[in-house]
Formats: C-alpha cells, sequence, structure tokens
C-alpha cells in the first residue's frame, strides 16, 4: 500500500486495480491501471503506451527535404499534421519563406483536418461512452423529433420518419445479434443517464457524420493530391494554380475545383452549427445536471500551446489560437512558449523505456535521445509479453515525458480554449470569437438548454465549464466551429489573391542543398488536433543529423517523471467515481475525451522490428 502526493493529486495505490487494456476507440495501443477504494473512487491512475514504433531513428542521414513523406507515415488519423510540421522545421532551419497561397493553402488543409477529425472523433470514438445506442431503440420517433427542434431548429434531418427508419435499421441490427461498430458496449449501465429520444438522435448523427466525413476530406485531395496523407513540400505547396485551366490536364487549382472546396466548406459550417454543437450542448447540460463533473485533472492546473493560425503569416501577434503556458489555475498569468528555448521543453524518462546517461535530467529535443531500454520493474507481474500488473515505481510506458519547465501540462483543444479564452479576456484582437463561443456555450448550459428541457437553471462560469472532462469535449466541437469560420476566411482570401494575380505556389531559392549552410538546426510546431506538436530537426553537410517529434500525446499519456508527476490522462482519471468497476465506462470517457494517439505518442520504432511487449486483450 502506498499514498503519495503529487501537483495536489493524492496517490493510493491501495484497494482493488481495475485494468483496461487495450483502451479502443482510439488509435494505437494504450493500457490503463486504476486503483478504487470501498466506494469505487479512483485513488491512482496509471497509463502505459504499449507499442513502440520508429520514426525518428530512421531519418537520419536522409535528405530533409524528405523527411515530412516519413514522418507524414508517424500517423493516419492527424494526417498532414506531421508533414506540415516536419516542412515548417525545415524552412526554419534553411531560412525559407513560403508564398502567400502556400500559408493559405497549408492552413485550409490544417483546418480541414481539425474539422475532419474532430467531427470523426466526437461521433465515432467518443459519443458512445454518452450515448447508449440500445436505448435507442426504446424512443418516441415523433419526441425525438421534437428533441431534435429543441436543440437544432435549423437542422433539415429531423421528421418523426427519419428518426423512425434510423431506429428500424437499429432493431435490425440489434435482432441479428450483430451490433457491428456497436459491438461490446456497456449498453444500460447506469453510467448512462439520456434519455431514450436523445440517444436516438445521436445516434442519427453518428450516421450522417459517417457520411460527410467522406466527403470533407476531399479538400485535401484537392490541394494534396490524396487523403490520408496529402503531399508537402519545403518551400510552399505541391499544387499549381490556374484559375480558368481544366484541372485534368493543367493545373490542379481551377475555379471550378475552389467552388467545390467552398461548397464542402459550406457543409462542415452548418453540420458544426446545426448538429456538432447542439449535440455537445444537450449531452453535457443533461450529465452536468446529473453530476458528473469529473476529469478536469491537469486542465484545471497546467496548460500549454504553441499557438497557431497566423492572420498574417510570419506575424504571431496575428495568432487567432494564441498560445502560451498557464499554471496553477492562474489564468491572469500567460507565460510565454519559446520550443527553441533548452530550458522549455524537454523530455524526461525516469519512468518510460528508454535510457538517458543521467535520468534525473531531461533534454531538449535538438539534443534529444531515443535509446530503447526495456525494463519491466520490481513488482511487474506476468511476463514481457503478458504483463498482468505494471510497476509504476519503475520504467512502465514507451511514452517518454516531456515538461515544460519542468512541469507536467496538459494539450489539447481544451488548454487551446483555455489560453485563449484568458488572452481574449486581456482584450487580444484576434480571438475574441474565442470568448464569444465560451460565454455562448455558458449561456445554452446554464439556461437555454435547461429551460428547452425541463431542467433546473445552473451557474458554472468558464472555470468549471472548461476544465472537465465535459468542457474537454465542448472546446473540441468549440475549435470545430471556429476553425470552419477561420477556413471559409481563408478560401475568400485565397481566391481573392489569386484574382489579383497572385499564382506563387512555392520559394525554390534554396532547393539546391549547395546553397545551405554546412550546420542548420530548426524548429516546426502545428496545432494538431489532439494538441501541440513539434518537431525539431539538426541539418548537417545537406543531411538530417537528428531529428526529434514531441507529440500531442506524449505529453498528455506520459508516464511519472523523476520527480513522479503525473502526466494529463492519469490526473484526469483521479477522484472519479464507477458506477460499475467490471464497466468502465467512466474510464473510457474520460481518457477519450483526449482523443488518445498511441501511433502518434509511441513513434519510435524498434530498428529490427520485434516485438518488445505484448499484452493480454481483456
Ligand atoms: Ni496520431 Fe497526432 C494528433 C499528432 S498525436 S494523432 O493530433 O501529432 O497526439
Ligand atoms: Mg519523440
Amino acid at each position: 500500500m502506498a499514498s503519495y502526493e503529487t501537483q495536489g493529486f493524492k496517490l493510493d495505490d491501495s484497494g482493488r486495480r481495475v485494468v483496461v487494456d487495450p483502451v479502443t476507440r482510439i488509435e494505437g495501443h494504450l493500457r490503463c491501471e486504476v486503483n478504487v477504494d470501498s466506494n469505487n473512487v479512483i485513488r491512482n491512475a496509471v497509463s502505459t503506451g504499449t507499442m513502440w514504433r520508429g520514426l525518428e531513428v530512421i531519418l537520419r542521414g536522409r535528405d530533409p527535404r524528405d523527411a515530412w513523406a516519413f514522418v507524414e507515415r508517424i500517423c493516419g488519423v492527424c494526417t498532414g499534421c506531421h508533414a506540415l510540421t516536419s516542412v515548417r522545421a525545415v524552412e526554419d532551419a534553411l531560412g525559407i519563406r513560403i508564398p502567400k497561397n502556400a500559408h493559405l493553402i497549408r492552413e485550409m488543409m490544417a483546418k480541414t483536418l481539425q474539422v475532419h477529425d474532430h467531427a470523426v472523433h466526437f461521433y465515432h470514438l467518443h459519443a458512445l461512452d454518452w450515448v447508449d445506442v440500445v436505448s435507442a431503440l426504446k424512443a418516441d420517433p415523433k419526441q425525438t423529433s421534437e428533441l431534435q427542434h429543441l436543440v437544432s431548429p435549423a437542422h433539415p434531418l429531423s421528421s418523426p420518419g427519419y428518426f423512425r427508419d434510423i431506429q428500424n435499421r437499429l432493431k435490425k441490427f440489434v435482432e441479428s445479434g450483430q451490433l457491428g461498430p456497436f459491438m461490446n458496449g456497456y449498453w444500460g449501465s447506469k453510467a448512462y443517464v439520456l434519455p431514450p429520444e436523445a440517444n436516438l438522435m445521436a445516434v442519427a448523427h453518428y450516421l450522417e457524420a459517417l457520411d460527410l466525413q467522406k466527403e470533407w476530406v476531399k479538400i485535401h485531395t484537392i490541394f494534396g493530391g490524396k487523403n490520408p496523407h496529402p503531399n508537402y513540400l519545403v518551400g510552399g505547396v505541391p499544387c499549381a494554380i490556374n484559375l480558368d485551366g481544366d484541372g485534368a490536364v493543367g493545373a490542379p487549382i481551377t475555379m471550378e475545383r475552389l467552388n467545390f472546396v467552398k461548397a464542402r466548406i459550406d457543409e462542415i459550417l452548418e453540420f458544426n452549427n446545426n448538429v456538432y454543437i447542439p449535440d455537445v450542448l444537450a449531452i453535457g447540460t443533461i450529465y452536468k445536471q446529473a453530476g458528473w463533473l469529473y476529469g478536469g485533472g491537469l486542465a484545471a492546473l497546467n496548460v500549454a500551446d504553441y499557438g497557431t493560425y497566423e492572420k498574417v503569416a510570419y506575424d504571431e501577434s496575428t495568432q487567432q489560437l494564441p498560445g502560451g503556458v498557464i499554471l496553477d489555475g492562474n489564468w491572469d498569468e500567460i507565460h510565454p512558449i519559446d520550443p527553441r528555448d533548452p530550458e522549455q521543453v524537454q523530455e524526461f524518462v525516469a519512468h518510460s523505456w528508454y535510457k538517458y546517461a543521467d535520468e534525473t535530467k531531461g533534454l531538449h529535443p535538438w539534443d534529444g535521445v531515443t535509446e530503447p531500454h526495456y525494463e519491466p520493474g520490481p513488482k511487474t507481474r506476468g511476463s514481457r509479453t503478458h504483463i498482468e500488473q505494471i510497476d509504476e515505481g519503475a520504467k512502465y510506458s514507451w511514452i517518454k515525458a516531456p515538461r515544460w519547465r519542468g512541469h507536467a501540462v496538459e494539450v489539447g483543444p481544451l488548454s487551446r480554449y483555455i489560453l485563449s479564452y484568458a488572452h481574449a479576456l486581456k482584450g487580444h484582437r484576434y480571438c475574441q470569437r474565442v470568448k464569444e463561443q465560451v460565454e455562448y456555450s455558458a449561456r445554452m448550459i446554464n439556461r437555454d438548454v435547461p429551460r428547452a428541457l425541463g431542467l433546473p437553471e445552473t451557474q458554472y462560469g468558464a472555470k468549471q465549464l472548461l476544465p472537465t472532462t465535459i468542457g474537454r469535449t465542448l472546446a473540441r466541437a468549440l475549435e470545430s466551429q471556429y476553425c470552419a469560420e477561420m477556413l471559409r476566411d481563408d478560401w475568400h482570401e485565397l481566391v481573392d489573391n489569386i484574382r489579383n494575380g497572385d499564382t506563387a505556389t512555392a520559394n525554390v531559392e534554396k532547393w539546391d542543398p549547395s546553397t545551405w549552410p554546412k550546420e542548420a538546426k530548426g524548429v516546426g510546431t502545428v496545432a494538431a488536433p489532439r494538441g501541440m506538436l513539434g518537431h525539431w530537426i539538426k541539418i548537417r553537410d545537406g543531411k538530417i543529423e537528428n531529428y526529434q517529434c514531441v507529440v500531442p500525446t506524449t505529453w498528455n499519456g506520459s508516464p511519472r517523471d523523476h520527480k513522479g508527476q503525473i502526466g494529463a490522462f492519469e490526473a484526469s482519471l483521479m477522484n472519479t467515481p464507477m458506477v460499475n468497476p467490471e464497466q468502465p465506462v467512466e474510464i473510457l470517457r474520460t481518457l477519450h475525451s483526449f482523443d488518445p494517439c498511441l501511433a502518434c505518442a509511441t513513434h519510435v520504432m524498434s530498428p529490427d522490428g520485434q516485438e518488445l511487449a505484448c499484452v493480454t486483450v481483456r
């Protein structure tokens, strides 16, 4: 039995241990162990990345202009974001500035990824932590239609007949005993509190989102040739512009294709405004009213983002989601963040399966080392290929532990929203929309949704609304809506710029390595869907000397560090009561609210492809 304090979280690893392995509806392999007390409240949480991949290692010695195509394969979900980060890092190292069209096209691709990733995450990976699919069979389609009108009067798919059809499709699934995508849920658990009509409405939107998302990524196919893994280019974008041309034989960016992009953007806006945002506000309100206020964890204390979406390229003061770091929940003070500063971003490995010469020290990514070292720890039960219990006192994860000036921080849409809200309160010109969105959400959750549903009104302020599991899910929806709006603005700016006669899409002045300095180093950052992403590159004699990626899920899924500080996943589970530990809905709900991607987090690979750890599926 052990009990100790870290960042104000009292950890107690006595009690019963509940293991979820693998956590499904995520990307990659994640294992989670918690200890619950006699009231089934979580008192200790351990999260571990159980796979190891390897892209930093294979980049050494390669041409920096090719790096994007390798690192893009770190992940197919946040597709393109590693490629964008990579070309930015190389351009930073070599002093390359890209043309305005290239900036706008890259911005549009990044925001398209954001809206695609967030909608797929909410509907297909996360909604079933809130929505009981089987309960939807009990819904009255007429009342569901009324509910749909109430929460979103403008949504056209709302007739009783529409919901009856969805229900009949669902019934066939259930009667056949083959639930397909809805298999193995904890249906019927008391952890679900939505009325059957809300469940049926959400199932309908699950199917609508499934149809729409495949249309939205066509924006990537137009600007980047394909999706997943669209093409990028050091110095710009790999597509040419000819508004009057025939895309089939000439430049791919024609007016016809730009109009197709615009039609998708309008669809995205409509879906966000009429479906995604109202769903999250309705579900959030009902769960809050049921007392579900858990999951804030580190977000209530420490949050970070590099800042993103510059209105004017290369002018950080015009970032529409400005960054920084907030510590100890003090939203009045925003610390500036600099990924170049060796004292700021560092990775530690005291509890990670890697080796450093001195594990009490962190390494800045320019000097980063990736040397695997599997060592299970004396209290680990089971074997290397069948772990029964992790020893969190020893090394216990393939994820490194990144820290900002030594602090564990949470990253992601929620961190970006807390930071931008705090910036907006200080009068930041370019992110007032964030303040409006947060205030609108508070009004809806506290007053309008309760009034419409006949529930009591509440008075949650931004500090109670945002740093929670519900707030994490809400922030992602708000970010999606905001990205859709910025996407529309970028489209107009791009078309105007082209009409004014500028068709440049790349700067190739420094394409030839003979123009490069003997040594150079650079950093690229991107607001990836799951949080702040950075790539650090060192170039020598025209080749990559060192390449390090510090990825959102590495921050959030980080294990403890040498000081025992816990990471964001672990912190978020603390003190959450479980209805039934045999059915860990609450663990999934909170972990999924981060949208974990272990493929990204454990992006280093065994050089010989050997199996390093294999764990049982429970
Ligand atoms: Ni594979 Fe990724 C994102 C990156 S990791 S999903 O978003 O970068 O957290
Ligand atoms: Mg790394």
